[in-house]
């Protein structure tokens, strides 16, 4: 079902000074910046290695409000690890697997996630306590801008 760890996914207040201290403390490169509305907030991916579908990740996540979910995770827990996301060949066909299991989906469908992946988050409870996302990665003509 899991191909690969995608990428881990980590809150903070401070984007630049995150990124600055994750690329010189262990020598990763910035591959990708966005700002994501619909999820709320404003990431950066740094390169790890590639693997099977796609590569992994660090992604550092700063909120764009207070009320959004990385905003009100550093409020109640501060910074620190949000989410591990898995690399999948087909989220929707994931979703419909796990959800069969008895895991709740906090997604109905797949969103627009990080490098025009497909994505989708599992219900933290029903996980052990940790906030899971499923990624299919783009195409390599689909990041193609
Ligand atoms: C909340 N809880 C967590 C958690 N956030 N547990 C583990 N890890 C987290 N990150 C716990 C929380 O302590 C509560 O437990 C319980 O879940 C319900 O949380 P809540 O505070 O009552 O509810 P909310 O409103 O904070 O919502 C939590 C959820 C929300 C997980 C439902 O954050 C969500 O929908 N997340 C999915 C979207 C997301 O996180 N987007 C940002 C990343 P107790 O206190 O009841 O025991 S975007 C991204 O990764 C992108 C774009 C990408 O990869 O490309
Ligand atoms: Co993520």
């Amino acid at each position: 079902m899991f191909m690969r760890i995608d990428h881990i996914g980590i809150a903070c207040r401070d984007l630049e000074e995150k990124i600055a201290f994750f690329s010189e403390t262990f020598e990763l490169t910035v591959v990708a910046r966005e700002v994501n509305e619909e999820q709320g907030v404003k990431e950066a991916m740094l390169h790890i290695a590639d693997g099977e579908g796609g590569g992994s990740y660090i992604q550092l996540l700063e909120p764009l409000s207070d009320d959004s979910p990385v905003g009100k995770f550093l409020a109640k827990r501060g910074e620190g690890v949000h989410h591990v996301a898995f690399g999948v060949r087909d989220v929707t066909q994931t979703m419909d697997k796990i959800h069969q299991k008895g895991v709740r989906l906090l997604d109905e469908r797949p969103r627009h996630g990080s490098m025009g992946s497909q994505i989708a988050f599992l219900h933290p409870k029903d996980v052990g306590g940790m906030l899971t996302e499923l990624v299919q990665a783009a195409r390599p003509e689909q990041t193609e801008k």
